[in-house]
């Protein structure tokens, strides 16, 4: 018996190569990604992540859409860092309402060295580990030890974004380099965590500049196993508050690219999702989008209801997820573009 070999993943993406797929009409766009997609997803399968803040505000960073930043006047306060009893509450409810992982993130620089903050963190990993949730931080820069430490504790998936092309970086943070992000998700891969790495769209950045981010994440090898796009959520005193609301359609072309490069990642569709209709999202989902955050809140803005994401669902017969990501295999699925017996595939 011969069996088909797996599809490989390309690392070697040019601009023109990556444009080339950008620029498709759109309908081929989204057909490529839903081939590419079927290949190594259950279709109508989503990942359902749950976000908290476990440790808001007062940055100092410079990130210029963050609420969390110290350097702009939000509303949003410096509060302390949550318990790990409050933080495993907010995880067992998280996997009540069918999410499989649960995301801390924290308004730090970088992680805090050692002592007491740290060991914190590592006991809410631990924690949330042990509620059969797969565990996500992202804490700003880390070192190896942290890392290590960090991987000792269980932590599935460390999200560090490159957020946008080296040549717009410039434009956005000043008081982080390019090359310091680099580090820290080479240190993550190299203890063995997965890596959560994306970008935001809206920012004013041009098309190639988003052609860039995707051949930065592309390049990578292996691959993010996660690739959050975000649509910019324009916050009140941040310095990008009064960016016009970006095409939705652009999103979708950004995660339909995504999703052609990296065919064996979860390719999320992250903030912004209140700005999009229901029609915008399912075209979001038909471009290869299979994660999201659910639950009322992201870090510190809205997110929609649970309400109306269980209707969009219901709507687009999609299902959540209900086993923990199984890693880099290929998924055993039903075949290119065959609905399952139930009907629902
Ligand atoms: N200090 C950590 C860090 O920078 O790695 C904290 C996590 S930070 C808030 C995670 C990511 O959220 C950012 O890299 C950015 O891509 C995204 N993000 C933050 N504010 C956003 C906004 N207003 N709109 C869209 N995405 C946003
Ligand atoms: C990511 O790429 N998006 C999430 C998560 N990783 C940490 C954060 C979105 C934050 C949106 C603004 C806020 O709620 O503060
Ligand atoms: Fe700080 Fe992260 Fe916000 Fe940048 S994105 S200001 S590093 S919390």
């Amino acid at each position: 018996m011969t069996t088909a070999p797996a599809p490989s993943l390309r690392h070697d993406w040019t601009i023109p190569a990556v444009e080339a797929i950008y620029t498709l009409p759109l309908i081929d766009l989204l057909l490529r990604a839903q081939l590419g997609h079927r290949e190594w997803h259950r279709p109508n399968e989503v990942q359902g992540c749950v976000l908290l803040n476990v440790k808001t505000g007062g940055c100092p960073e410079d990130c210029a859409y963050c609420p969390q930043s110290a350097h702009y006047d939000t509303g949003v306060g410096r509060e302390a860092m949550l318990s790990v009893d409050a933080v495993l509450d907010a995880a067992g409810r998280a996997r009540s309402e069918g999410a499989t992982r649960f995301c801390m993130g924290a308004a730090w620089r970088e992680a805090p060295e050692s002592g007491p903050a740290f060991e914190q963190v590592l006991a809410m990993v631990r924690g949330v580990r042990a509620l059969g949730l797969e565990a996500c931080c992202t804490l700003g820069m880390l070192t190896d030890r942290q890392a290590d430490a960090l991987a000792d504790a269980g932590l599935t998936a460390y999200n560090h974004n490159l957020d946008t092309a080296p040549e717009f970086y410039g434009h956005i943070i000043t008081t982080r380099t390019y090359r310091e992000r680099l580090d820290t998700l080479a240190r993550v891969r190299r203890a063995g965590i997965t890596v959560c790495c994306g970008g935001i769209i809206g920012m004013g950045e041009s098309r190639a500049e988003r052609w860039g981010l995707l051949q930065q994440l592309a390049t990578q090898n292996p691959h993010p196993e996660s690739v959050p796009i975000n649509l910019l959520v324009a916050v009140d005193g941040t310095p990008l508050a009064d960016r016009p609301p970006e095409d939705p359609l652009e999103l979708v072309r950004m995660i339909a690219t995504a999703r052609v490069m990296m065919p064996a990642s979860y390719v999320r569709l992250s903030a912004g999702r209140l700005a999009l209709s229901a029609e915008a999202q399912a075209l979001c989902f038909l471009a290869g989008a299979n994660s999201i955050f659910m639950g009322e809140k992201l870090l510190t803005t809205p997110n929609p209801e649970p309400d109306q994401d269980r209707d969009l669902f219901d709507r687009l017969g999609l299902r959540l997820q209900t086993h923990a990501a199984p890693g880099r295999e290929r998924q055993p699925g039903p075949p290119p573009l065959q609905p399952a017996a139930d009907g629902r595939a």
